[in-house]
């Protein structure tokens, strides 16, 4: 007699051997340490990013950001291929019936899998919020990053009691051998060709994969196999272009013969043209801009220092700079730049890119240009600098 078709699955419906606790511990093992990775990595970029920093960012090292805003972008990316896999090995539990006839261990089995479902929910929030961003696509109205920083705390915090909670399985888990099958559940099947060896080894492949992919965006090296890198080079100079001069509809105002910088301190004010930037000292600094959204890439600039024309209104030292863009909207048409970056040597505001007159997209017809600052802060096509404090 065929048994009746039921709607809803049982946990033993589901009969791969491939589903056991030696390849979900391995493979949870390696995503605990991404999520680590790019929790660490995400708060030194919010911190990055604050105006109100208790302790000052630091200027060095001046490629600090870029590797810190790398790593981040690569474990998010490694961490999607091992969290379907996981999610694939652990699956079947949702369809496990709960032990209604017990309520204390009703009341705790369900409590576990709310964890489980708020664990879930917010990794998968993560990272595809973080790897739209990445391709710098925005289909929501949130602010992506205020929404991305609480979230990773819901993540994190799940995850600690996940991890808390299975510790015991865990740790039996990963002593044992992957391929012992003295502990799989009764009607496991050996059918299919992987074994769970190959199932992890295809795992850690995929991961592998999705980071040579897309790491070329950071590390320069990886740039030709990165075939979904990023922005992995295009636009002038060799560097990346993130919003052109069209699109922040500043065409007119950055190429008018009549431009002018103008530097503010109180009610002291000096307007420069692009002449008289050019005619004052010329440093050259090699500093990386490192995008939030995961690429990077090295650069030679030359430019006026910063303080240099701080100097010319007097402003003291350790004076925090607004620094203000021809952009008339947009989140980064005003940046603060804080008195340990505005007073740094190398914090140019930079004329050239690699020996070249500064490409309009680039932020002619002068940009901000400082060390181990976040790329978004950078600011293009700058109009004023107004000394704050
Ligand atoms: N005025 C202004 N400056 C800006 C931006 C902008 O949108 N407007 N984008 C920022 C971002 S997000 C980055 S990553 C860098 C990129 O500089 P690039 O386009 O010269 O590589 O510029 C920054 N400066
Ligand atoms: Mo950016």
């Amino acid at each position: 007699m065929r048994a009746p078709t039921r709607l809803v699955p049982t946990e033993e419906a589901f009969t791969s051997r491939l589903r056991s606790a030696a390849v979900t511990a391995r493979i949870g093992l390696w995503l605990g340490v991404c999520f680590a990775i790019a929790f660490v990595t995400g708060l030194i970029s919010h911190y990055a990013q604050n105006p109100d920093q208790p302790v000052p960012f630091p200027t060095s090292p001046a490629w600090g950001y870029r590797v810190t805003q790398g790593l981040h972008v690569i474990a998010g990316t490694a961490a999607v291929p091992l969290l379907l896999v996981k999610l694939w090995t652990v699956y079947p539990k949702l369809f496990a019936r709960p032990p209604f006839g017990n309520l204390r261990r009703l009341a705790v089995e369900g409590l576990e899998r709310a964890s489980i479902g708020v664990l879930v929910a917010a990794a998968v929030f993560q990272l595809a919020s973080g790897l739209a961003n990445s391709a710098q696509w925005y289909p929501w109205a949130f602010s992506f990053r205020s929404t991305h920083y609480a979230v990773a705390w819901v993540a994190i915090g799940a995850l600690l009691v996940h991890v808390a909670v299975k510790l015991p399985v865990i740790r039996t888990a990963l002593a044992g051998d992957v391929d012992d099958t003295s502990q799989d559940r009764p009607g496991a099947t050996t059918a299919g060709v992987l074994s769970r060896r190959g199932l992890l080894r295809t795992t850690w492949l995929a991961a592998g994969v999705a980071v040579l992919a897309t790491a070329g965006s950071t590390v320069p090296l990886l740039r030709r196999v990165s075939v979904l890198g990023v922005r992995s080079g295009d636009g002038p100079g060799g560097v990346p272009v993130n919003r052109s001069a069209a699109a922040a509809g500043v065409t007119a105002a950055a190429t008018s013969a009549s431009y002018l910088l103008t530097v503010g301190y109180g009610d002291h004010e000096v307007t420069l043209s692009r002449a008289d930037l050019l005619a004052m000292d010329q440093r050259t600094e090699d500093l990386p801009i490192a995008c939030v959204e995961g690429w990077s890439a090295g650069a030679t600039w030359t430019g006026v220092r910063l303080r240099d024309l701080l100097d010319l209104v007097a402003a003291p030292a350790g004076s925090d700079v607004r620094v203000e863009s021809l952009q008339q909207g947009g989140h980064y048409r005003v940046t603060e730049l804080p008195g340990n970056f505005a007073d740094d040597d190398r914090t140019l505001l930079a004329l050239a890119l690699n020996g070249e007159t500064l490409a309009l997209d680039h932020g002619y017809p002068a940009r901000l240009i400082a060390p181990n600052r976040p790329g978004v802060l950078q600011t293009k096509w700058v109009a004023r600098l107004d000394v704050v404090t």
